[in-house]
C-alpha cells in the first residue's frame, strides 16, 4: 500500500478517506516558501542550542536516534509554529477524526522541531498512541500527528517511514520491509497519520539535514505527551490567541482541569 498524495485544496471528504483507508496522507502546497523560512529562522536560536548526540555515541536501542537535534516547546519559542497549530487543514482533520471522540475538543499534544542529520540511522517503528495502552490496538482514534516539511523530504535523508494500513492491525502483527514506505514529499507539504499507523524517522545516508516540524493533537480527556503548563507556562500563554491558548489546553474539559488562575476560561457545561 503506498502514502497518498493530495493538493491542499483537495476537498476533506476525499482527505477523510485516503487517511481512514490508509492510515496516513501527504498534502501538498500547505505551507508557502516565505513562512516556511521564516519559521527555521524564528527556531533557529532554539535548535543551535540543541544537543546533537554523535554517531559513534549511538545506541540503537535509544529511542532517539544519534546525529538527530530535536526542540519541543515550540508554541512558546516561534509566533509563526502557534500560527501552524491552528493551521484549517489540520484543525479539518482533527474535526473529522478526533471530534467524534471528543465532543468538548481536543488538544495540541507534541510539538517538536526535528532535523535528521548525516548518518543518523533509522527510528524504531513505533505508534503515537502507544502510551494508552488501556485501549487495545487496533485503537480507536485517539491521536492525530502531522509532520510538516521545512525542507524536501526524500528516501535517502531520513523521510518519515510509515507503514500504510497499520492503524487497522492488531499489536502483534509485525511490518515486513516492503510494507515500509518513506514519506517523500517536497517543502511546504504536510504529511498526516493517525495515533495507530506504524512510523518512525527513516536513516539518512544523505548529505543533507533534513528539517521537519511535527505538531500532534490528542482527544481532550487524555495526558498531553508534552507538558504545555511547562513547556508554555502562563505568562507566555496569557499573551496567545484565545484559540491557541484553548488548543494548548487552557481550558477545561468537563470537569477536567480546573484552577484558581483566571487564565482559564468559563468551563464547558
Ligand atoms: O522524524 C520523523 O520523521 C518521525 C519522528 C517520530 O516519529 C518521533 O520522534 O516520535
Amino acid at each position: 500500500m503506498s502514502i497518498p498524495c493530495l493538493p491542499a485544496n483537495a476537498s476533506i471528504e476525499e482527505q477523510t478517506r485516503a487517511l481512514e483507508q490508509a492510515g496516513c496522507l501527504v498534502l501538498t502546497d500547505v505551507l508557502t516558501d516565505r513562512r516556511r523560512q521564516a519559521v527555521r529562522e524564528e527556531l533557529s536560536s532554539h535548535m543551535a542550542q540543541a544537543h546533537v548526540l554523535e554517531a559513534d555515541k549511538d545506541d540503537p536501542a535509544m529511542f532517539y536516534p544519534g546525529r538527530t537535534r530535536r526542540i519541543s516547546g515550540l508554541v512558546a519559542s516561534s509566533k509563526i509554529a502557534g500560527e501552524m497549530v491552528l493551521d484549517p487543514h489540520s484543525t479539518a482533520l482533527c474535526d473529522q477524526f478526533l471530534t467524534p471522540n471528543s465532543e468538548f475538543g481536543y488538544q495540541l499534544h507534541v510539538t517538536a522541531a526535528l532535523e535528521v542529520g548525516p548518518g543518523a540511522r533509522k527510528q524504531v517503528l513505533h505508534r503515537e498512541d502507544d502510551s494508552f495502552t488501556f485501549f487495545p490496538q487496533p485503537r480507536p482514534n485517539l491521536i492525530l500527528a502531522s509532520m510538516w516539511a521545512i525542507s524536501d523530504f526524500t528516501a535517502d535523508n531520513g523521510a518519515t517511514l510509515l507503514v500504510p494500513g497499520s492503524h487497522l492491525w492488531p499489536e502483534e502483527r509485525v511490518a515486513q520491509p516492503e510494507e515500509v514506505v518513506a514519506a517523500e514529499m517536497p517543502a511546504g507539504a504536510v504529511l498526516y497519520w493517525l495515533g495507530s499507523t506504524l512510523h518512525g524517522a527513516g536513516a539518512n545516508v544523505s548529505e543533507q539535514w533534513r528539517y521537519g516540524i511535527i505538531f500532534t493533537y490528542s482527544l481532550g480527556w487524555l495526558r498531553q505527551e508534552e507538558n504545555q503548563y511547562l513547556d508554555v507556562p502562563p505568562h507566555i500563554a496569557k499573551n496567545l490567541s484565545p484559540q491557541l491558548r484553548d488548543m494548548i489546553g487552557y481550558k477545561m474539559y468537563r470537569a477536567l482541569g480546573f484552577s484558581m488562575d483566571p487564565i482559564l476560561g468559563e468551563r464547558p457545561d
